[in-house]
């Protein structure tokens, strides 16, 4: 390839170019290390057109669980697992970026590295805590010389340097062993602490056979932790608890809280990854502070049956609370469905979601979720649309945005629901209904929604929308996200991934929120009550040869209220 032709390449893959610009300049000695850089640029190249504009990723390698979120002192400090080797998990160390607005990031040192008896084979994920004192400490898993899991901690070097670059590992760890009766092959994650009557208390997720357990210690200096007798809370037949999150929610409104508040006028959300779905779930309850012990409402059940924060591709999340802005975030890694093989050839793996807001739905029942605020200020060029009608059999392009690089939010208002096609209570598995019912297979309301990614002959869509059923007494409505049509390459994972939405049609209105990042849509249905983040890999719908569209594949017409689509900017990107 022409050295112009991959100048006019690398223009739209901004990453690439400082390596080509480099290289072009570059005297004798640079070239022999140009050379195999070119000879694989070709490949290399292509695989970018995957790589996402506006999400958080290091410039290559593998990433996954995030840890360690907070806000100290003006600067948000997000940690994450990082191969800095590879594009596979392995040589896993904590990765440091820092942010004023968790949209553009600079990358610093890693953090954490195995260094010590007590973390030689491995660094794993861990939460931060802001003492009073206004000093922040870490908790995290390390995986001693005989790969035991035990839990450590970790203080900054110097409170002064504002990005907190070091990290000390004190002496005295680890903090917290695994006991007899633990099973030292899974006991980690330690959570962020909270605070009541004189002690420290965090959660460690473990399980006791097929009992996911989230074990609760106590600590009146954070140094010394005692085993409380009982575990915070337990489920049987749901395998290892990973990554659990524990914090208050208020009744109303959305503003976060810190952990430590209880009270009559909020409620507990405990949040557990399961290793064995890996997907994330969560359940509401009640926190008995003085039993400490949490029992989860009997509008929400433990395990694979549960709630979940998202309904595709989304694990090992965690929350903090954000006092600049009195919000509660959470972030969540997002992991390929292309194969290893693809993923040494395009370099990198995984990525995070946009941290989204969340907090307790009125209804009490579930949480509600929203890109944070600062995302908009990537906002470009926009599209708007009122008042448009989405016939029968129709798909209307929305024109005029960089369809692979967007930001979509749309409302769709149903003229009549009287049609809706009878739901089957057998129907409780959203993925597996929305697999028998595609977008492709003509409904009454509804299939309706958008054609992400979609290429100009739609070879190639990632369809998200909304199909409306009537059941005994309610509506049901069902959010999918399906990947199978995403892409002409065979050997991907396409799930058809879906979610029911509780919601209340009374309004006959549905919205629905869709980022779109070249290789991940991430949608927010009915203001956030149902996510869906899907990753998909097409071979046409890339770039500029991306296309989106408002469809309807129902006998009902469908109005679309009100669209705004933005073409979505660059931020900077740990780079
Ligand atoms: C601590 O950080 C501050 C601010 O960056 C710096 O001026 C100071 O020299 C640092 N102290 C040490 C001991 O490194
Ligand atoms: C402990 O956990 C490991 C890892 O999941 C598992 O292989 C092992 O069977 C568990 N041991 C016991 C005694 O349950
Ligand atoms: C669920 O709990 C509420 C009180 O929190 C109670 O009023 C209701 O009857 C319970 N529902 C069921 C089905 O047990
Ligand atoms: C993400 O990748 C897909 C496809 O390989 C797997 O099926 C998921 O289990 C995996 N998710 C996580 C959290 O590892």
């Amino acid at each position: 390839m022409e050295v112009t032709k991959l100048l006019s390449l690398c223009i739209l893959i901004t990453f690439l170019c400082v390596d080509i610009i480099n290289l072009n300049n570059g005297g004798v000695q640079a070239s022999h290390k140009v050379f195999p850089q070119f000879q694989s640029l070709t490949a290399v190249s292509i695989r970018q057109i995957h790589r996402t504009g506006y999400h958080f990723q290091p410039p290559k390698n593998w990433i996954n669980d995030p840890n360690a979120p907070m806000y100290y002192n003006g600067i948000y400090h997000f940690f994450y697992q990082y191969n800095p080797k590879g594009a596979v998990w392995g040589n896993i160390v904590w990765a440091h970026s820092v942010s004023k607005d968790m949209i553009n990031w600079e990358a610093l040192e890693p953090a954490l590295y195995p260094s010590q008896h007590f973390d030689i084979n491995g660094c794993w994920s861990g939460s931060a805590t802001v003492l009073p004192s206004n000093k922040p400490i870490i908790l995290y898993t390390g995986l001693d010389p005989k790969d035991r899991q035990i839990q450590n901690y970790a203080v900054p070097a110097n409170l002064s340097d504002p990005y907190l670059r070091k990290w000390i590992k004190p002496g005295n760890n680890p903090v917290v062993d695994p006991e007899q009766g633990v099973n030292a092959s899974a006991f980690r994650d330690p959570t962020t602490a909270w605070w009541l009557n004189g002690h420290w208390r965090m959660l460690v997720g473990s399980k006791r056979s097929h009992r996911g357990v989230a074990y609760l210690y106590r600590s009146r200096d954070f140094i010394y932790w005692t085993k409380a007798k009982h575990p915070l809370h337990s489920a049987p037949h749901t395998g290892m608890w990973e990554c659990p999150d524990f914090y208050p929610v208020l009744l109303s409104g959305k503003e976060g809280l810190d952990l430590s508040v209880v009270g009559k006028h909020v409620k507990h959300v405990l949040k557990v990854s399961l290793d064995v779905t890996r997907y994330d779930y969560y359940t509401v309850g009640t926190y008995l502070s003085d039993k400490d012990r949490y029992v989860p409402d009997n509008t929400s059940v433990d395990g694979w049956a549960g709630l979940r924060y998202d309904y595709g591709n989304f694990y090992a999340s965690k929350t903090f609370f954000d006092p600049a802005k009195k919000r509660r975030i959470l972030w969540g890694w997002v992991n390929e469905s292309d194969t290893t093989e693809d993923d040494v050839k395009k370099g990198w793996a995984g990525l995070q979601a946009i941290p989204r807001t969340v907090w307790l739905d009125p209804n009490q029942r579930q949480l509600m979720q929203w890109p944070i605020e600062e995302l908009e200020t990537l906002r470009g060029k926009t599209v708007k649309w009122s008042h448009r009608q989405l016939k029968t059999g129709e798909h209307i392009e929305v024109k005029g945005i960089t369809a692979a690089q967007a930001d979509v939010d749309v409302i769709f208002h149903i003229p009549s629901l009287d049609k809706a096609e009878p739901f089957d209570h057998s129907w409780t598995d959203a993925q597996e209904l929305c697999a028998r019912k595609g977008s492709k297979v003509k409904g009454e309301v509804g299939p309706f929604g958008l054609l992400t990614l979609a290429s100009k002959n739609l070879e190639e869509y990632t369809p998200v929308f909304f199909r409306v059923f009537q059941a005994s007494k309610k509506h049901v409505v069902l959010l999918c996200s399906d990947a199978r049509s995403s892409s002409l390459k065979d050997g991907l994972y396409k799930p058809s991934f879906a979610g029911f939405v509780d919601v209340d049609l009374a309004d006959k209105k549905l919205s629905l929120r869709t980022l779109i990042d070249h290789s991940v849509v991430e949608s927010f249905g009915a203001g956030g009550k149902t996510c869906i983040t899907s990753r998909v890999y097409p071979t046409l719908a890339v770039l500029d040869n991306a296309h989106l569209y408002a469809f309807n594949h129902g006998t009902e017409t469908i109005n679309v209220e009100n669209l705004n689509a933005w073409s979505m900017r660059k931020p900077r990107m740990n780079t």
